[in-house]
């Protein structure tokens, strides 16, 4: 899509800190870290939502926690621990209607989240 953000950084449109990448995803720095360690794992397939996932994606999402998996080794908060988290529309937080999965850690995490 030609006016979406997270689109134009995985076509490298855009700048951003890349952390990994692969044809299926990109994964780059957050702009507003909410941990130490906060990370965007994005599909670079424009999907806008988790609802708008389709049969034939099941296998990107198993893709996208394996990536997830390994940035958090690569990072060093694997042992401590991490959290992967999905905002689906406004309510539940969702900012930018591109799909992306927050690799958050570095930090003790809260729960249940705000
Ligand atoms: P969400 O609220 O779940 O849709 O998360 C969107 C995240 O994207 C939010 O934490 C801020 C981040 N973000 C927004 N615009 C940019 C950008 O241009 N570059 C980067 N690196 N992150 C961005």
């Amino acid at each position: 899509m030609s006016n979406c953000i997270f689109c134009k950084i995985a076509n490298h449109e855009m700048d951003s800190d890349i952390v990994y990448e692969d044809e299926k995803v990109v994964a780059f720095r957050d702009l507003e870290p909410q941990a130490p360690v906060h990370i965007l794992i994005v599909p670079k397939k424009h999907i806008a939502t988790v609802l708008d996932l389709a049969e034939e994606d099941n296998e990107l999402v198993g893709h996208i926690y394996q990536v997830a998996s390994k940035i958090a080794e690569e990072e060093g908060i694997a042992e401590d621990g991490f959290r992967v988290v999905n905002n689906c529309n406004e309510a539940g937080g969702q900012t930018v209607f591109h799909l992306h999965f927050h690799l958050l850690g570095g930090r003790d995490l809260q729960w249940p989240p705000g």
